[in-house]
């Protein structure tokens, strides 16, 4: 017999126990959905309103407090002498008391970790007969006030005591998620009843030689015995790795574990291993790797006792933090090549966690795909990342880097925490060793610098932070449970230095020279034109707002009217929760696009404007690979309706933002950047050409200079030749280097294949670049011609520079269809050009809607509505000459 489960998720209900809850509610036992939560089950049963819509989520506050008994009833066969009987929880969120009968069976305050309850005695008593199980949760605020009173507040980066208590950080609100705290039981829940052994864990822990000739998945087996046996047993464990098509793949080992020992350890050897690559980098084959524990060894009638199965991909994954002539560096590698990380972070997809499917990850998967990423940083104010995710990511070759759950906050050290965070990190080590997609181990997020610049050791006064975390145990349970992983104590870290401020050789983690590096100064309080003032060598948060789109304003931020919530008013202001978030918008949008009174207008604005700001630092960090090896955005998603830093917003719906990732982060890519002259005068515009392929990239790049009308002014003809995974700076002429009239002028660069290309992506490259920004651009709001007509599966948008330079050309096409997708935005025709946006959707409604505004939209229309009066003063032509 194997393990034998049974899932306990029907027949809940859950009712109010404590805390201030409406009136209505007391004493109503309401049908419950595990796993789930508190508020999906109220919500379910129309006993709240929707937490994201409107300023619903401020009336919910009493939820914080409020505490509640989840009850079923459970029946099981009496267990046999030697059978075990283990309630498992995978997961309880987040302060509870588990009870069968009167008995409390076990207590746990940590949503990130699972629980095994040995439950055969209580069971036993009351063998055949149905018992009640009944799950308490107190309120995890409540909790983690408690603890804060009892060892001393910490400092965080919210109001909440979020570093109290082990519950996902961004549980307690942040400055793009609301305030909802959820409790409940979150993951599956189920009985197992097995003998003799079972597999508490299997680490598969992939080296591949250096060569890459071979590759070696040692897998460890930790085994529970069950303690009831007259005499332990010797037991066996067979591991064995198959590749479907890959007829000369299977390997198997087999290894004995004596009576009463626990771990066995079995290496399979894989000769001429087909590797798992990061997407762009080459494939991702996946392997099946089977364990299965059994009484006899493998030539007897087996008598299983349980079965482990994974798909593993065969790679390393290096991180180089050598010292160099600038700093420290910071470079992922896989399989011994090393990978400019295109990336973003990753935040839960949904704040009601269990709202989250598996086809909902996909479709957010290939969106991060879509977007040319090839990393997602699993941020540490959410969760360890569930299996799914991690397998999709397998999948599809994106790299994943998770941060231990720790954000913005001290801390504390004492028990019970210190123990807690080691049974996680023990853990969730372990479990996901198996992804191939994994490479990263992260201390936390902010924390080693909040210490350093927020003011901490002063409110701290000598208590403890969390240092020993990052430096101690984290670190300490890698290296013992999966040393193939690399480790890093931080994001940002200087990576080589001492992390006690103080320390002679202290460097500040976000010392851009060393390490990863956030740079918040542009949002905060700079222009992001300041994005290229500083040359990271890894820059894991860069971020810059922008509104959702339209349709997810109109489902959750109406007013009293049904209408679209405008700035100012109390809807709107509750789905903006950054800190000055409104006045940051307008102030980075004044001096690129001005800001549009109308809020029609704004909206366009603000979304192009957080996509230009983005765009211009991605096109920045990668024009100075390799000394700097990555770009991670912040963030991809959202977890809800809100104003904030996503590329893709609350309803899945992709922002303007995406289309500049995707942009941005294409293999080969064009882009005008500004370097110091090697003759030692003023910094000079040059043409980077990035080619982030395994093949050389070669041609001639066509550049020319003309006016907005698409009247000749210069032109150059450049040899192209950049090797594969590279940078190649080329200068540019004269001719085309700066404007005489830089109101009226564009550069204009084109590549064009030569007969000999070695191939790679056939998709053109150009690079179209202006010398001031678009409030002294005389665009023409009219500049363009536009026809659309229904086919196949829904529209074609046909649209033609006719009377000059197109910029940023997009269908907001969720203004129609929030399901429609179209093929490209952000799309920049020269004078002449012409582009055809292709719209799937089902519903085209009247083609006129398609070709003007709100729909249509070009930053060129947004020099009708320029407020005159607050342009600033023209600036100075940017050039050079
Ligand atoms: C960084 C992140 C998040 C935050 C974001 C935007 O600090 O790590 O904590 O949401 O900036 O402010």
């Amino acid at each position: 017999m194997t393990v034998h489960a049974t899932a306990l998720h029907d027949g809940w209900t859950l009712t109010a126990t404590g805390g201030p809850v409406p009136a209505e509610l007391a004493g109503l036992r309401v049908p419950a959905t595990v796993p789930g939560s508190v508020h999906t089950d109220l919500l379910d049963a129309g006993l709240i309103p929707d937490p994201y819509v409107g300023t619903n989520e401020a009336g919910l506050a009493w939820l914080h407090t409020a505490e509640w008994r989840y009850e079923r009833r459970v029946t099981t066969p009496s267990p046999a002498a030697d059978e075990r009987l283990d309630l498992v929880l995978d997961g309880l969120d987040t302060v509870a008391t588990i009870r069968l009968g009167d008995t409390i069976v076990g207590r746990t305050r940590n949503q990130h970790r699972s629980f095994r309850l040995d439950v055969r005695e209580q069971m036993s008593r009351a063998a055949g007969a149905s018992q009640r199980l009944t799950i308490d949760f107190a309120s995890a605020l409540r909790h983690a006030q408690e603890e804060a009173e009892r060892i001393g507040a910490r400092p965080a980066a919210y109001p909440h005591p979020l570093n109290m208590v082990r519950k996902m950080a961004c549980s307690f609100g942040w400055d793009w998620g609301p305030d909802l705290q959820t409790a409940g039981i979150w993951r599956p829940v189920r009985l197992e009843r097995w003998r003799v052994a079972r597999l508490a864990s299997v680490r598969p822990l992939v080296t591949v030689a250096p060569g890459l000739g071979a590759a070696t998945v040692t897998v460890h087996v930790d085994l529970e015995r069950s303690g009831l046996e007259p005499e332990s047993s010797p037991v066996h464990v067979v591991a064995r790795l198959t590749r479907p098509g890959a007829p000369e793949v299977p390997t198997e080992r087999h290894v004995t574990i004596a009576p009463h020992a626990t771990t066995g350890t079995l290496t399979l050897d894989v000769a001429e291993p087909d590797l798992w690559w990061p997407v762009g980098h080459g494939d991702q084959p996946l392997h099946d790797l089977e364990v299965v524990l059994s009484t006899t060894d493998r030539h007897a009638e087996p008598d299983r006792l349980d079965r482990w199965h994974r798909r593993i991909g065969l790679r390393s994954v290096e991180l180089d933090t050598s010292d160099d002539e600038i700093g420290t560096a910071f470079v992922i590698g896989v399989n011994g090549s090393p990978v400019f990380v295109r990336g973003a972070n990753w935040i839960p997809d949904d704040h009601l966690l269990t709202r989250i499917t598996r086809d909902r990850l996909a479709h957010r998967i290939s969106q991060a795909v879509g977007a040319n990423l090839n990393l997602l940083r699993v941020w540490g104010g959410g969760i360890y990342e569930s299996e799914d995710f991690y397998e999709l990511c397998d999948e599809a070759g994106l790299m994943v880097w998770q941060d231990f759950p720790l954000a913005c906050a001290a801390y504390p050290e004492e028990e019970p925490h210190r123990s807690e965070l080691e049974a996680e990190a023990r853990e969730h080590v372990a479990r996901l060793s198996a992804h191939p997609s994994l490479v990263l181990w992260n201390g936390g997020n902010e924390n080693l610098w909040g210490f350093v610049d927020w003011g901490w050791p002063e409110q701290l006064a000598g208590r403890t932070w969390g240092l020993h975390y990052y430096t101690d145990l984290f670190p300490a349970v890698v290296a013992e449970l999966d040393p193939t992983r690399p480790y890093a104590a931080g994001s940002p870290c200087s990576p080589r230095a001492p992390l006690e401020p103080g320390h002679p050789r202290y460097v500040h983690p976000n010392d851009r020279d060393h390490g990863t590096h956030h740079e918040w100064e542009v949002w905060n309080r700079r222009d992001y034109t300041a994005y290229r003032e500083g040359i990271p060598r890894f820059c894991s948060e860069f971020g810059f707002q922008g509104p959702p789109t339209w349709h997810t304003m109109a489902r959750a931020m109406t007013d009293d009217r049904g209408e679209v919530a405008t700035r100012e008013t109390p809807v709107w202001r509750l789905h903006q929760k950054a800190e000055g978030g409104d006045d940051k918008l307008d102030r980075g949008l004044a001096p690129h696009l001005g800001v549009p009174t109308d809020f029609v207008d704004w909206h366009w604005a603000a979304q192009l404007n957080q996509a230009r700001a983005i765009a211009h630092a991605i096109t920045h960090y990668r024009s100075w690979w390799p000394r700097t090896a990555g770009a991670i955005v912040w963030q991809l998603n959202d977890c809800w309706p809100v104003t904030s830093w996503a590329a893709i917003d609350g309803d899945g719906i992709r922002k303007p933002l995406w289309w500049a990732l995707r942009a941005g982060f294409a293999d080969r890519l064009l882009t005008v950047q500004r370097r110091p002259d090697p003759r030692g005068g003023a910094p000079v515009d040059v043409l980077a050409a990035v080619n982030d392929t395994a093949l050389p990239w070669t041609g001639t790049v066509e550049v020319r200079r003309e006016t907005l009308a698409g009247v000749p002014l210069g032109h150059a003809v450049l040899a192209l030749a950049v090797a594969p995974r590279s940078v190649a700076l080329l200068d540019l002429p004269d001719v085309v280097r700066s404007p005489d009239d830089p109101g009226n002028e564009v550069l204009v660069a084109q590549w064009r294949p030569s007969d000999d290309d070695p191939g790679g992506p056939a998709t053109p490259v150009t690079a179209v670049h202006c010398w001031v920004e678009d409030i002294d651009l005389r665009l023409d709001p009219e500049a363009h011609d536009v026809t659309a007509e229904v086919v196949g599966d829904g529209v074609l948008v046909t649209v033609t520079a006719a009377r000059g330079l197109v910029k940023d050309l997009t269908l907001l096409v969720d203004r129609i269809d929030p399901a429609a997708e179209v093929d490209a935005a952000l799309v920049t025709l020269p004078a002449g050009a012409t582009a055809r946006l292709h719209v799937r959707t089902a519903d085209p409604g009247p083609l006129a809607a398609w070709v003007r505004r709100p729909v249509l939209r070009t930053a060129n229309d947004l020099a009708a509505v320029r407020p005159r009066a607050s342009r600033p003063p023209r600036l100075p032509p940017r050039g050079s000459r």
